[in-house]
């Protein structure tokens, strides 16, 4: 990382592809993650590589969202652990949410790498190792989640996420934050609040939100969720990638 100039213009986007092989490295995340890296830096180009009005909207709305629930859990693959460790820890703490590791491609090794990097990043307890409860509805490691951890959670934030839990997820009634990259993906237009933004603006912007809302009465916390439009935020970002509107050209 240190070989890559502060003003090159690629530099955020050098500095994540760096975290990603890294994570690879160190045993946290997959092979595919590195495909799923690629394809997000495509979409985040033409999303103009920072986080959009309607984006920033959907932010405040999960932010809100979390605040008000009674047991949030932040869900971390092997891309989100490499990406954005210690934010998701602090993510965690502001809202007072569990972090769970949960993972597509599951090895007990896998897991217990980012349980640890997460831990190493300040993490007081991570969930998911137990794995003591299935999401009904898919067959693949990913259904295997904690009984006191997201089987239990009525707010559950899923970054990088493949289509079927979501929709398993949200057929369970709980409440989803999804944040990706693609509006075109099938797990955001899923989500209660689809973030369409880089997870690595999305999870400290959401945090920046909850400090700022901290002592906000539970009504305007539901006015904001209630406003917050996801057909709407699906369509803006859409819109920024197909005309570029708002961008300089
Ligand atoms: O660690 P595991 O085993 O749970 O595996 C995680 C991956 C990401 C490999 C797995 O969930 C997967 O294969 O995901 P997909 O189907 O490739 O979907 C990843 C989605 O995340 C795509 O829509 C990408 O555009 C998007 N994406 C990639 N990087 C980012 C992103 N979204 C937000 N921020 C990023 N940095």
């Amino acid at each position: 990382t240190e070989d890559i100039p502060s003003d090159h213009p690629r530099h955020d986007s050098l500095v994540t592809r760096h975290r990603i092989e890294a994570g690879v490295d160190a045993g946290i995340t997959s092979r595919q993650g590195l495909i799923a890296e690629g394809r997000g830096e495509a979409f985040d180009y033409l999303l103009g590589e920072e986080t959009i009005p309607s984006a920033d909207d959907a932010e405040r709305a999960a932010a809100a969202q979390l605040l008000l629930a009674e047991h949030p859990v932040l869900s971390v693959n092997g891309n989100a652990a490499a990406l954005v460790p210690e934010e998701l820890v602090e993510l965690a703490e502001t809202v007072g949410a569990d972090l769970e590791v949960n993972l597509f491609n599951r090895t007990p090794e896998r897991m217990e790498a980012i349980a640890d990097h997460l831990q190493a990043h300040g993490a007081p307890d991570v969930k998911g190792l137990d794995a003591d409860e299935r999401i009904p509805g898919i067959d693949h490691e990913r259904a295997r989640v904690d009984a006191d951890g997201i089987y239990d959670a009525d707010v559950v934030l899923v970054p990088l996420e493949d289509g079927d839990r979501a929709e398993a997820l949200a057929e369970m009634g709980k409440v989803e934050i999804v944040i990706d990259l693609n509006p075109l993906s099938r797990s955001p237009r899923t989500a209660a609040i689809p973030v369409i933004d880089n997870i690595i603006r999305a999870i400290p912007n959401i945090t920046a939100h909850a400090r700022s809302l901290e002592s906000a009465e539970r009504d305007e916390l539901e006015a904001i969720v209630a406003d917050f439009d996801a057909e709407r935020a699906l369509h803006e970002a859409e819109e920024r990638i197909r005309t570029g509107a708002g961008q300089e050209q």
